[in-house]
């Protein structure tokens, strides 16, 4: 074991008795000795934590809505939430109408006090019809942030009275900020009314071209999904659409066509990925483009899905090529990465996803998780079943989908949907802990505090989160990189990715900035406190 319980205990110390208790089944050791590893996750972060998490309108308007090129996106709310979700995510987009792509534009209902003592309805309406006027959209979006939902704004009833008036369609997003725990409960909202009202209400009833294929929780940060797009295109597949990043309204709505979806990211879409399946029978595959090895095995179980000789030769034939490319870039930079130590923090994916890529340059992640992941990405879908529904979860309405009569149409027999699953993850998701090293550690929801002291205990030689704990770790003299925006980089993705990944990642360690450092307590005196013994309200 590389990390002891008595360091952990040593750690955990420093909270009051019920803090730490709390804290404790939100942090694992990895030990295949132990039959089960149960681990806590999406419940409410403890009042007083500095946490990474975001909010659902985060999760909806920010992540699985803003994406798509061709509507507005309205925030109706205070100014501060259009602002903070306005283009700092890199989820790219470009357009062969320029004058359908509003991925740079950040509308606001601006409420302003006066507003939320007299309801910002009219306001929002009058918002709307501006949007129609000046930029003529295929459609809208609004999204509802926290005083929407306390003042009782009916955004419902201003988006159908408003798509009336204009006739094109506004969906309305009741994703108030304070919903759920996190900004995952954003994407579960998001997720039904992209499903109930977009999803299949096109006239196209065939797929555009063999192979179809929907990419679903891939949002081209940095241009991720172009690099999987040119992949993919090559070897002959049809892509109908991606969700959402570089998405469409118009494509979203022929996603019924496809013969099998992909899913990158889980946690943010397996919603849409289930009822896709439900209601067409389209099925699902488990991917994971980030990596060289991820890439090959990912195209490797498509190929295996379709079943198709040529398809199956092209792809060879394509990873072959690649490979021969790329890993030469690959090796040179492993040179310089090789036994390295990362710790690997993000939202809901990329804390597994990475960590594929840190292998293969050589580095171990010695400590990794997720903000706001449930416990189906740690421990795998077959804990699904035990995972019990609180107050939190069921705020969130569950979408009832039925089977669609007409357009429902098995993809592979039962037989033989048996004999794939057996193959290759259809319908299926292991989760990250399956793939963490022995003694290395998996912490659900890791503040601020625990950050700090995990750097101390275990050193690593890089630190892989995002932009609210990045300054604090490179303050310490360890190198940051973020996984979610990736610092103005990328892609990260496919096979281009993995080379930019690898010559970013060895020129952190390159760099001799990390030595010139002297962080502010080194040089400052610092004011000391204590906690009270045990007692909660001491902090
Ligand atoms: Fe999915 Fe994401 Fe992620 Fe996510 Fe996010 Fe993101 Fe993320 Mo930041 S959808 S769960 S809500 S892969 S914005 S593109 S990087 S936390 S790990």
């Amino acid at each position: 074991m590389k990390f002891s319980e008595d360091a952990l205990e040593e750690m955990l110390k420093r909270y009051p008795d019920k803090t730490k208790k709390a804290r404790k089944k939100h942090i694992l050791v990895k030990d295949s000795a132990e039959a089960k590893q149960v681990i806590e996750a999406n419940t409410r972060t403890i009042p007083g934590i500095i946490t990474n998490r975001g909010c659902a309108y985060a999760g909806c308007k920010g992540v699985v809505v803003g994406p798509l090129k061709d509507m507005v996106h309205i925030t109706h709310g205070p100014v501060g939430c259009g602002y903070y979700t306005w283009g700092a995510r890199r989820n790219k987009a470009r357009s062969e109408d320029p004058a359908q792509n509003f991925i740079n534009y950040c509308v606001t209902t601006d409420m302003q006090e006066k507003d939320i003592v007299f309801g910002g309805e009219k306001k929002l309406a009058k918002v709307i019809d501006e949007v129609v006027e000046i930029l003529k959209p295929k459609a809208i979006s609004v999204n509802a942030t926290c005083p929407v939902g306390l003042i009782g704004d009916d955004i419902n009833a201003v988006a159908k009275a408003a798509q009336e008036r204009h006739g094109i369609p506004v969906l309305a997003f009741s994703c108030e900020g304070y919903k759920g725990v996190s900004q995952s409960a954003g994407h579960h909202i998001a997720n039904n009314i992209l499903m109930d009202r977009v999803i299949g209400n096109s006239e196209m009833e065939e797929a555009p071209g063999r192979f179809a294929i929907n990419m679903l929780g891939e949002y081209n940060i940095g241009g991720d999904a172009w690099e999987i797009d040119r992949i993919l295109k090559e070897i002959g597949y049809t892509v109908v659409s991606t969700m959402t990043g570089d998405g469409s309204y118009e494509e979203l709505r022929n996603a019924h066509t496809a013969d099998l979806n992909l899913v990158q990211c889980h946690r943010s879409i397996n919603y849409i990925a289930e009822m896709l399946e439900k209601k067409y029978g389209t099925p699902w595959l488990k991917v994971n483009f980030i990596g060289v090895q991820g890439t090959i095995n990912s195209l490797r179980d498509m190929a295996v899905y379709f079943g198709d000789e040529d398809l199956i030769q092209k792809t060879e034939e394509v990873i072959s090529r690649e490979v021969a490319r790329i890993q030469p870039i690959i090796d040179q930079y492993r040179k310089i990465c090789e036994g390295k130590t990362a710790f690997c923090f993000v939202g809901g994916s990329r804390g597994h996803h990475y960590q594929g890529i840190y292998s293969e340059l050589g580095i171990d992640t010695v400590l990794a998780g997720y903000e706001f992941a449930h416990r189906d990405d740690y421990e795998g879908r077959d804990v699904i079943p035990d995972i019990k529904t609180d107050a939190d979860s069921r705020n969130i309405p569950e979408l009832q989908v039925s089977t669609d009569e007409r357009r429902f149409r098995l993809k592979v027999s039962p037989e033989k949907m048996e004999e794939l699953k057996r193959k290759i993850p259809l319908s299926s998701y292991n989760g990250m802990n399956v793939e963490m090293q022995e003694g290395n550690i998996i912490v659900d929801d890791l503040n601020h505090y625990e950050t700090e002291e995990f750097i101390k205990l275990l050193k690593p030689d890089i630190f892989s989160s995002g932009i609210k704990d990045k300054y604090v770790v490179q303050k310490m003299g360890i190198p940051s990189k973020q996984l979610h925006s990736y610092d103005y980089s990328g892609p990260y993705a496919g096979f281009n990715g993995a080379a930019n990944f690898a010559r970013d990642i060895a020129m952190s360690f390159s760099t001799p900035t990390w030595n010139y450092i002297v962080p502010p307590w080194k040089d400052q005196p610092l004011l000391e406190g204590k906690m009270v013994g045990g007692d909660e309200k001491a902090c």
